[in-house]
């Protein structure tokens, strides 16, 4: 097993800053697996970069990701530029031979993604797509409860990924709203987590129906950028929108179960609220990332007078990663769930498989998105086999 993996990181904003902890804390915390090399950070804005590089404690800088992936001393590239960015880096990194590591969603629609998946496979490369909502401990305890059949068959799963990050009509058009960047818009950003953790829990998508809506049509174009913040003048030129604001849709599941899933970031006063809840014949599980140390649980067959939902706290050494961090009640947050990728890429490495989720979930997601925006336009319900390649 190697040692080291040397990785060369593209982007460095807040991907790529909750990317380098999981690099520098890894090693620490998690030391059963390779560590990783901080080797090269890279960005087009040489002064951002060569900062960020010094901050989060990279070897050194590139600010052109051809030149990154061309070099010798990198064995992964890890891409948390924007998604119109992914497709192009990775298959560039594939014929280099280097392993990927992708943000999500892993491309702007289903088609490159399977370009993306297929040139890694062609490659024999190890890729991995950055859904580090299914490494949160008491999310794994969920998985684990149903596997074990705690929760009997399962009928529903009802996922909610509500923001407000947007709701000034005079916050600027940043590149998460444009289509031809960001894909889609609170579908692919955050309806995305919410069909991997249901793919993760429950199982495959068979159809779905749904909708979507761009309440504030047009905004002010910004003067300067990150994915979530800008500035820009409110009497200044302004551009379209042209992703949605909020989508709401309907599935069925290939096992017979039912879906509900509601992603907006105009849930005025959610922050970020990741909630999922899956009822089975025998039990329920209720998960909320604003608390999440915690899971929810219901079981039927409780004694009558004592029946109803109770809080485990996934923090004892029974629940999954947590005994690389403190003694039992001591909470963790949502940087570790990005140390716990990095430990399952690493791994896969060393054991020579393919990690998950990989590539190949990020084109079953992609094909879950483009069902959804397809049963929006034309309102109807969407069969996932109209995408069987
Ligand atoms: C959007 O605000 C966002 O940053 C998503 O892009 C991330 O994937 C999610 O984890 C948090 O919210």
């Amino acid at each position: 097993m190697n040692d080291f993996v040397n990785v060369g990181m593209i982007g460095y904003k807040f991907m790529g800053k909750a990317h380098s902890n999981a690099y520098r804390a890894l090693p620490m915390f998690l030391p059963d697996v390779p560590k990783p090399r901080m080797t090269a950070i890279c960005g087009r804005d040489e002064q951002a970069v060569r900062a960020a590089g010094q901050q989060f404690g990279w070897d050194s800088v590139e600010t052109d990701w051809r030149a990154l992936i061309a070099r010798s001393d990198i064995d992964l590239v890890d891409i948390n530029a924007p998604s119109d960015a992914h497709k192009e880096i990775a298959l560039a990194a594939a014929a280099a031979g280097k392993h990927i590591f992708c943000e999500k969603p892993l491309a702007l629609n289903l088609s490159d993604s399977r370009e993306m998946l297929a040139a890694a496979q062609q490659a024999g490369v190890k890729h991995m797509v950055g859904f580090n909502y299914r490494f949160a401990p008491a999310v794994r305890l969920a998985k684990k409860l149903i596997e074990e059949g705690r929760l009997g068959r399962i009928y529903h799963f009802r996922g909610l990924f509500l923001q407000d990050w947007i709701m000034d009509p005079d916050f600027p058009l940043v590149w998460r709203l444009r289509k031809e960047v960001a894909g889609s818009g609170s579908l692919g950003d955050l309806g995305a987590h919410t069909i991997d953790l249901a793919r993760y829990l429950v199982g495959e998508f068979d159809e779905v129906v749904g909708m979507t809506e761009t309440f504030i049509k047009e905004r002010p174009m910004p003067t300067e950028m990150t994915g979530l913040t800008a500035k820009g003048s409110a009497d200044g030129p302004r551009g379209e929108v042209t992703v949605d604001d909020a989508a709401m849709f309907m599935a069925r599941f290939d096992n017979g179960a039912l879906g509900t899933f509601e992603a907006t970031r105009f849930a005025n006063g959610h922050r970020s609220t990741n909630f999922f809840e899956i009822n089975g014949s025998k039990g329920s599980v209720r998960f909320d990332f604003e608390r999440m140390n915690e899971l929810e649980v219901y079981f039927s067959d409780d004694a009558e007078d004592v029946q109803g939902f109770r809080r485990v706290l996934a923090t004892d050494a029974a629940h999954d990663y947590m005994h690389a961090w403190w003694p039992a009640g001591h909470t963790i947050g949502y940087e570790h769930t990005v140390t716990h990728e990095v430990h399952e890429l690493m791994r896969a490495i060393a054991e020579d498989r393919q990690p998950v989720p990989n590539f190949s979930d990020g084109v079953k997601c992609q094909a879950v998105l483009e069902a959804v925006e397809r049963s929006a336009a034309e309102k109807r319900w969407v069969s996932l086999r109209e995408f069987d390649s």
